[in-house]
């Protein structure tokens, strides 16, 4: 009996290292100490637990006791942790925040959140790509997903919506088919997270209505720098409802307020290998540092005497009203400013669901809507596994709320007292109330039964064109690149072909450069068409994402190339510029530890050259010292690093000690345009960050031929 207890006792030892502790210096730097006191360990029954490295055996070397409790629980748990994932848009993230409105829009809808100025309405909001898998990249070509809890006074208000404001079907019966189509190919489970396979191109070519949506996608809309600098939409047309039960329609618009960015192709693909975290990462620190993401809320309001004259049907989500033709009208913040504690806990256990409003919010009858209002619920159930789901905190409203609904798998709160149902004499409990509940606006509605498409919803190709010729040169030449990348990936000629017959129908230029890219022997016909394409729709700036970048560098980062000897006066100056700006910096060396600099100071590095590419910056400074520079030409990553910032038509700031390195990299010195800046000086320095809220030299790109 002595000798287990003495062997029990050795092996907890050596199975674990128990006294050794982080904690953090004067300076913020983790060192190792001896332990400090912790909590006590216990069961998920609350009992205290003795040793946690050993399960409970007969003698040092078994075997295990099935009695062993705490083995068993620990284990259960573990192999329980996981739930199903999202069947779409299982990759996101999210934020807490807040709703701010602007001013009373009593007028217009008797929702709560908007009868008062200043009011603030606390929000969730998780952003996600479509297609992949939980645990698939960040730079997918994909839509993002744009979902807003709203946990107003009056229950909460979810707006689910995408960074995109079309989607590629009428009708919600479509949805399985769209999906199954996108995601992998069922028999060989690839290719991940990627619309550039035969399925979804097949799907696509056989249905003419996601032609606009095709445009957005291969734009770089599909491509966002960060979450923080895209935008939202509702998509659907939905209804205000004021409280004299009148109706306005309208349009919900999120707006960044650092503007919208995108990365191009090329860089996508490099970020996803360097950093596939890469947007969460973003949202993360842009929160933890204090600069706060905020959107404008924009809505489009209209009634039914515009909705009649409007040239597109209002109810088909295939179809935007131009902001110049109805400017949005904005009505409130939105600012993001705490992470959730525990990512299962709150982004993972979310539950949105479009037929979440609160009285005064109501619906159209576009059929996707009419359709999404079923799924969301059904899904949450599948996923949550109970129908208590609003008892997780994330879900539960934060205004007060009394019902009926009990028991059931993990029920947390049931109602209190005998009384559990209603109407009931012993006045007691909850009852309904005409004047604050939600109520349908009153529409009239008839029509024969059957399975019929709106002829109103016929055109496909036309705002499809509007999208297209709303674009810069530059954002064209990236959408046809885009189309012809796809469908290089398709191995069937006649869906290639398919594809550019419908290009035909929304510009011929376009369908040209895409056919001769791919190759096709012979320009197929266009693709029979319901309605000509109108070629009378006036191009819309507010498409375009290059015509509605920031004003200033600020929410970016600039990427710092050091090595030993780097002029300090000139990296303060930089660093002074960039936090006047608004923007953030990171350091990268040739060794993770930094650099010195010359005058003797020490420069932390974030990143060594290998971990710290140029495509995870948004412009780049070369700050060399001349004699590191026999060195620093040696590491191909650094060749790498200065020739992808200039292929991706970054802004590059550099010393005079730097240019050996663009020769290295292919760069003459014929091909230096207004991007590449020398900063040679403290002066210069800010120059240098003054002209990076252009973002991007767009000029360059057709001499470097990006794909
Ligand atoms: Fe959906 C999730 C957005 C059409 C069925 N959808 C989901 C999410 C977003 C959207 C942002 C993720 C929410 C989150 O972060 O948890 N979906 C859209 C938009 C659509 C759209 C903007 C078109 C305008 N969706 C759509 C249709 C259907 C669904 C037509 C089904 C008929 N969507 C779902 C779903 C999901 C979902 C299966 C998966 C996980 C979830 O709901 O909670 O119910």
């Amino acid at each position: 009996m002595a000798k287990t207890t003495k062997s029990t006792r050795v092996s907890a030892r050596t199975a674990t290292i128990h006294d050794q502790k982080l904690e953090r210096g004067e300076g913020g730097e983790l060192h190792q100490t001896a332990a400090g006191k912790a909590s006590v360990l216990t069961t998920a029954q609350g009992g205290p637990v003795s040793d946690d490295q050993n399960s409970l055996k007969v003698g040092p070397r078994g075997p295990t006791l099935l009695e062993d409790f705490h083995f068993r629980e620990k284990i259960f748990h573990f192999d329980h942790e996981r739930i199903p994932e999202r069947v779409v848009h299982a990759r996101g993230y999210a934020a807490h925040g807040f709703f701010e409105t602007y001013k009373s829009l009593a007028k217009y809808t008797k929702a709560d959140l908007f009868q008062r100025a200043g009011e603030k309405t606390p929000a969730f909001v998780r952003f996600s790509t479509v297609a992949g898998s939980k645990g698939s990249v960040d730079l997918a070509r994909d839509v993002r997903g744009f979902a807003v809890k709203l946990y107003t006074q009056e229950g909460n208000w979810d707006i689910v919506g995408n960074n995109i404001p079309v989607f590629f079907i009428q009708d919600a019966i479509k949805f399985p088919d769209l999906i199954h189509a996108v995601k992998e190919e069922p028999d060989c489970a690839f290719p991940q997270a990627q619309s550039a396979h035969d399925n979804f191109w097949d799907f696509i070519s056989l249905t003419p209505e996601s032609m606009h949506m095709v445009m957005w996608v291969m734009s770089d809309r599909a491509i966002p720098r960060s979450f923080r600098f895209m935008e939202g939409f509702g998509v659907h047309t939905f209804r205000l409802v004021n409280a004299k039960n009148e109706s306005t329609f309208v349009k919900f618009h999120w707006k960044p307020k650092l503007g919208l960015q995108s990365v191009v192709w090329n860089e996508a693909v490099k970020i996803n290998g360097a950093d596939p975290d890469f947007h969460r990462r973003d949202l993360w620190t842009a929160i933890k540092i204090g600069n706060f993401p905020e959107w404008e809320l924009q809505l489009q309001l209209f009634d039914q005497d515009f909705a009649d004259a409007f040239e597109f049907d209002v109810l088909d989500p295939t179809k935007i009203i131009p902001e110049e033709i109805l400017p949005p009208v904005p009505v409130g913040r939105l600012v993001l400013d705490r992470m959730p504690d525990n990512f299962f806990a709150e982004t993972e256990q979310v539950a949105f669901m479009t037929q979440n409003v609160p009285p005064g919010i109501d619906f159209s009858n576009d059929p996707l809507l009419q359709g999404r209002n079923f799924s969301y619920l059904d899904t949450q159930l599948k996923r949550l596994g109970s129908p208590n789901f609003t008892h997780i905190p994330i879900n539960a409203p934060k205004c007060p709320f009394a019902h009926f609904q009990q028991d059931g798998h993990m029920a947390m709160r049931n109602p209190i007292g005998r009384v559990n149902y209603q109407p009931n004499s012993f006045g007691e409990g909850p009852r309904e109330s005409a004047q604050r509940g939600f109520t349908p606006f009153p529409e009239v509605v008839e029509g024969e039964k059957r399975r019929l498409r709106a002829e109103s919803f016929a055109d496909h190709y036309s705002q499809a064109r509007q999208f297209f010729i709303s674009q810069t040169a530059g954002e064209q030449s990236h959408i046809a690149a885009a189309l012809t990348f796809e469908l290089s990936k398709v191995k069937i000629p006649a869906i290639r072909e398919r594809m550019v017959s419908h290009l035909l129908n929304i510009d011929e230029t376009l369908a040209s450069k895409v056919a001769d890219k791919l190759g096709l022997q012979k320009m197929p016909k266009p693709a029979d068409a319901a309605l000509p394409t109108r070629q009378d729709l006036d191009p819309s700036p507010a498409l375009s994402i290059v015509e509605n970048g920031p004003e200033r560098f600020e929410g970016r980062k600039l990427g710092i190339l050091v090595t030993d000897g780097s002029d300090a006066g000139l990296l303060k100056a930089l660093k002074a510029a960039l936090d006047k700006a608004g923007a953030t910096f990171e350091i990268i060396a040739p060794k993770v530890t930094g650099a010195k600099a010359s005058d003797g100071s020490w420069i932390d590095a974030d990143q060594m050259i290998d971990g710290g590419p140029s495509v995870l910056y948004d412009a780049v400074a070369l700050l060399p010292a001349a004699d590191a520079m026999e060195d620093l030409l040696l590491e191909s990553s650094a060749r790498d690093f200065l020739a992808d910032a200039f292929a991706h038509c970054k802004f590059i700031g550099y010393v005079g000690a730097a240019l050996p390195l663009f020769e290295k990299a292919g760069i003459a010195s014929d091909d230096f345009d207004e991007g590449c800046i020398s900063i040679a000086s403290a002066k210069e320095a800010k120059s240098f960050v003054d002209s990076l809220a252009k973002l991007r030299v767009w000029e360059r790109e057709p001499h470097v031929k990006m794909p």
